[in-house]
């Protein structure tokens, strides 16, 4: 079988987690990855056991051995890097955001369908196998109508003021935080599941921390508290730490989300609700192997991540039997096991995996609520 040789840009906080599933599929190899300097690029290649590294994302492009990038470097890159890697003539698997603005993602989508290179952006919240459910359970009509849909997506990595990562600076992160840092996977998740496009938003911003103190040497995303108090300058701080958007959906259904950064104890808890007309349907992330149905005329359900019991179409997605765990790490593998498999397969077909489509969808999102909180008024999704 022919291997599929892969490169990694950028390995902080989450190309690790891609390296670690993409070895789990088989049929691929990271051959290289590439860091902002040739020093960190060595370190990270000894520490992943990874073959080539090099020092300028360039380089690694340049390598013919490689046919497909998986860019996992600060969002402000995530453009000028997809770009560069599809003029190469290599596939792309971007990190979320695809891009800091509308223009910049409509580009990437418009190029690689010139290309014709597969695109993927890593919405990997839809690869917990009871979404694929849920999603399946509004297709075959079993939710009845969807009426409204409530959740949040909550964390609490920046609820010290001495928290401190790049994802604060607007400059490396884009204009907007947590909307489009966890906002994105939510909204993402519900059209997905839902099938229902939001059409408008009517969103409230809170910024609680004006300042922060940043570290004067670099840390990680999740690193925790490893420096002390002279080691900070405070900074201002610009991003919301917090939002709440109304939503209305194209089939006339309501919604509400809230995200927030500071929200103590909860460490990436993902939650949403959705009533339907038969029944509703609810899920939290922090506890992914099992969703809760709610019925008016009988005995509520909790549904376990069982491939005896799920439809067929979830099923594909669960590599182990229920009670055996599966969660985080396996939705990077199960994503990028859908991308492989198009890449290696017929390309005629719709693929099932998020693309630069979503990508840009959800940077259309991300400016209509933008655009709302400054207005403090609804906002039409073009
Ligand atoms: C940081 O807030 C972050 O790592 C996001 O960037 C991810 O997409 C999400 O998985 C968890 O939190």
């Amino acid at each position: 079988m022919a291997r599929t040789k892969v490169g990694v840009i950028g390995t902080g906080f989450i190309g690790p987690a891609h390296v670690e599933a993409l070895r789990r599929l088989g049929n691929v190899d990271v051959a290289a990855l590439a860091e902002s300097s040739k020093e960190l690029a060595q370190s990270k290649a000894e520490a992943l056991g990874i073959e080539k590294y090099y020092g300028d994302y360039k380089q690694l492009l340049k390598d013919s051995d490689i046919t497909s990038v998986h860019i996992c470097s600060p969002n402000y890159l995530h453009y000028e890097m997809a770009r560069a890697a599809l003029e190469a003539g290599k596939h792309v698997v971007c990190e979320k955001p695809l891009a800091i603005s509308v223009a910049e993602a409509e580009e990437l989508v418009e190029l690689a369908d010139k290309k014709d290179l597969v695109n993927a952006v890593n919405f990997n919240i839809r690869y917990y196998p009871l979404m694929r459910q849920v999603r399946t359970m509004v297709q075959k009509g079993d939710l009845g109508q969807v009426f409204a849909v409530q959740g949040s997506y909550l964390q609490d990595w920046l609820f010290h003021p001495t928290d401190y990562n790049w994802r604060l600076e607007p400059e490396q992160s884009g204009q907007s935080r947590a909307i489009a840092d966890i906002g994105s996977h939510w909204m993402d998740l519900i059209e997905y599941v839902t099938g229902q496009q939001i059409r408008e938003v009517c969103a409230d911003f809170a910024t609680f921390f004006k300042t922060r103190e940043k570290p004067l040497k670099p840390i990680e995303t999740y690193a925790g508290k490893v420096l002390s108090p002279e080691d900070y300058k405070a900074v201002p701080i610009n991003t919301e730490d917090y939002a709440t958007v109304l939503l209305g959906f194209e089939n006339g259904g309501r919604g509400v989300v809230t995200v927030n950064q500071v929200a103590a104890g909860r460490k990436n808890r993902l939650y949403f609700e959705i009533d339907g007309s038969k029944q509703a349907v609810a899920w939290e992330s922090e506890t992914p192997n099992q969703i809760w149905i709610g019925k008016r005329d009988g005995n509520n359900e909790i549904m376990m991540r069982d491939p005896s019991l799920v439809y067929p179409e979830a099923m594909k997605l669960i590599d182990y039997p229920g009670g055996h765990n599966e969660g985080f790490p396996d939705t990077f593998k199960q994503l990028a096991r859908e991308v492989y498999a198009y890449i290696a397969g017929d390309r005629s077909a719709e693929p099932t995996f998020p693309t630069f489509k979503d990508g840009l969808r959800e940077m259309v999102l991300c400016e209509a609520i933008m655009d709302s909180s400054k207005k403090r008024a609804w906002v039409k999704v073009r």
